[in-house]
């Protein structure tokens, strides 16, 4: 540490070393994750100068030894002596905890990670970090290493860029994973490219053997991310409801279409953090629809003194919406930090929407019809649905306490001890059956392919013999009648192929869950099954690989001399219970991942473009997904 430096920044290093210490506190998971997040942390920083309205370029690097550097083309960190410490202000962002985006200027942080922690964090977690501030005619550097200074801020010469260029490796003894995924952080930017309109982002995968860049630009903003979404649906109208808006220092963004299926799709957004469970905001959108719908409903006599109101849920079926707010002081669930509590929130969207929403549907008549018939449609079905519903109800097989024929039950009684394998297809289903620990693992098969929920209301859904079979073998009931607490196992495993139809039918499975039994999902009681792709032999010895790394690594060590031809398995139906036992369904060495709301929400995309009505996007998917999987069968 150089010499100069006073009592004051021992502190800062002590409050760096905490980072090291717990990082978990700071970032969450040390998980892969994690690392993705040290990314969105620093892209974060640069996409505040953009709102900001000082940057128009994020150009995201993942190199060769998967470090990332984000460069903007921003005012650059200032660089000028912070009185209260004596040091750069660039020192300052990269060596004090909490600190970053409140010196000078008075703008205020606006997006920011899950934990909104910044700069110095990621500083603290990597081997190394070097930050280059291009401003005022100058070309200034710092670098630290696991957090500490290494010399102070130097002038490195004259430039006429402007901007700001940060460079990191995650630390290796922090980071249990320390490969970046192009396709994790591609998914993210887009999201941020569309939260903030006319930036644009590039992302470049410099490493050997997978080059390739994305740019994400969008001048419509969230209108284009509407549009996005609903690319596999098909809209009932082509215009996009667009509003924006400044009430009381808080911004309210908000898109909206609305397709012919009966599912809502609503995406919402604090200061670019995606609220998952939603919150105020969300609340306050909700009710500006359904009281603007109804109002304009009676307005034009579409709906006569004598009928009732369309409800929450009639107006929201087939709607896709995007609502975006920024807040000064945002107020996050503790547990989850994706609910909204600003009491605020609910009252200024409400405001906001059904001011601009009135006027769109006076502007636009012909729509306003459309919208209102679609209500009015789905306030019909509902109570045709609910009355067949009451009468399935009743005698069904789904409360009858009659469990499924095909499943073979496991005998222990407490549900925590017990999981389910959900099987494709008979003959693997055979293999699971004889290889289980029938105390405590039960066996699901399923026949063939579950039905397009998408395109299906509840009472339909629930004629579905594979679907009917999940709901009783699990317990719960479903939809507005789940109930978490009659879950008969505490893992849900789904098990398939590890080829294009094992993937379509986890996508199929998943979006079933995510969309009628979501707890299961947010409550992390579903897995997926990770049987392996390669049996290699060499004498006696038997090694299984689940990767084409894994297989790569092993042929290294063990040489390839002697080994037999080494077999790819197409499906599960070829390995024998004692194989499958010994790969996937051992408690003791399988491995499962565990699903969460994301892998949820990126299987229902999916699953849209494998079940949407047009040909195309479904040809995209085969493509993407075949380069991600080598040796399909299709
Ligand atoms: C703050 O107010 C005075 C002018 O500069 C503002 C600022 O900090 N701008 C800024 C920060 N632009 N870009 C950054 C930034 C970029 C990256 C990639 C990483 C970090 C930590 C900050």
């Amino acid at each position: 540490m150089p010499e100069n430096y006073d009592g004051s920044q021992i502190q800062v290093l002590e409050g760096l070393e905490a980072v090291r210490k717990t990082p978990g506190m700071y970032i969450g998971t040390t998980s892969s994750k994690g690392l993705h997040h040290l990314v969105y942390e620093i892209v974060d920083n640069a996409v505040d100068e953009a709102l900001a309205g000082y940057c128009t370029e994020i150009e995201v690097n993942i190199h060769d030894d998967n470090s990332i550097s984000v460069l903007d083309n921003g005012r650059g960190i200032p660089v000028g002596i912070q009185p209260q410490r004596g040091i750069p202000a660039v020192e300052v962002v990269f060596t004090v905890l909490h600190a970053g985006g409140k010196f000078g200027g008075g703008g205020y942080k606006v997006s920011g990670g899950l934990h909104g922690v910044g700069a110095s964090v990621v500083n603290a977690l990597s081997e190394w970090l070097k930050v280059t501030v291009f401003t005022d005619g100058q070309e200034y550097r710092q670098s630290y290493r696991y957090g500490d200074v290494e010399y102070p801020l130097k002038t490195i010469g004259a430039t006429d860029k402007r901007g700001t260029l940060v460079h990191f490796k995650p630390d290796p003894d922090i980071f249990e994973e320390l490969e970046y995924s192009f396709d994790v952080l591609k998914q993210r930017l887009r999201e941020t490219a569309f939260l903030t309109k006319g930036l644009k982002i590039t992302l470049n995968d410099l490493r050997e053997e997978e080059k390739h860049t994305r740019v994400y630009h969008y001048e419509g903003g969230i209108k284009e991310f509407v549009r996005h979404i609903n690319k596999n649906r098909s809209p009932l109208f082509e215009d996009i409801f667009y509003c924006e808006a400044m009430r009381d220092k808080a911004s309210v963004e908000c898109a909206l279409q609305y397709n012919d299926g009966f599912l809502e799709n609503t995406y919402t957004f604090v200061n670019n953090i995606n609220t998952t469970d939603g919150g105020t905001h969300l609340a306050g959108f909700r009710s500006a629809l359904t009281k603007t719908y109804n109002e304009y409903a009676r307005k034009m006599g579409i709906l006569k003194e004598q009928d009732k109101n369309l409800s929450g849920e009639d107006v929201r079926e087939g709607l896709t919406a995007v609502l975006s707010v920024k807040l000064e002081h945002p107020q996050f669930d503790s547990q989850t930090k994706a609910k909204l509590g600003n009491s605020e929130a609910r009252v200024v969207v409400e405001s906001v929407v059904s001011e601009h929403l009135t006027y769109f549907l006076e502007r636009n008549p012909a729509l306003g019809k459309i919208i209102i018939d679609k209500g009015l449609m789905a306030s019909r079905a509902r109570d045709a649905a609910k009355k067949a519903r009451e009468l399935v109800r009743r005698k069904s097989v789904l409360e009858s306490g009659r469990l499924p024929g095909k499943l073979q039950d496991c005998s222990e009684k407490d549900p925590t001890k017990c999981e389910i394998y959900i099987v494709e297809g008979n003959s693997a289903g055979g293999s699971a059956k004889s290889a289980r620990t029938p105390r405590t693992q039960a066996v699901l098969p399923l026949r063939g392919k579950i039905m397009n929920v998408e395109k299906a209301r509840l009472d339909k859904v629930l004629l579905n013999e594979e679907i009917k079979a999940m709901i009783t073998a699990f317990g719960t009931g479903i939809y507005e009648d789940f109930d978490i607490g009659k879950l008969r196992y505490h893992k849900i495993v789904i098990m398939t192929d590890a080829d294009v139809d094992g993937a379509h039918i986890r996508t199929l499975l998943l979006t079933f869950m995510y969309r009628f039994m979501e707890p299961l999902i947010g409550e992390g009681k579903v897995y997926i099954a990770q049987p392996p792709l390669f049996k290699v032999e060499k004498g006696k010895n038997i090694y299984y690989c689940y990767t084409d790394r894994e297989l790569d690594n092993l042929l290294e060590t063990i040489g390839r001399d002697g080994v037999k031809p080494i077999q790819r398995y197409k499906g599960l139906g070829e390995m024998d219970a004692d194989q499958l036992w010994d790969t996937t369904m051992d408690p003791e060495r399988r491995t499962l991942k565990k699903v969460n709301i994301e892998d949820a929400i990126a299987a229902d995309q999916i699953f849209t473009q494998l079940m949407g009505d047009r040909v195309e996007p479904r040809r995209e998917f085969i493509n993407e997904y075949g380069k991600m999987v080598k040796n399909l069968d299709i």
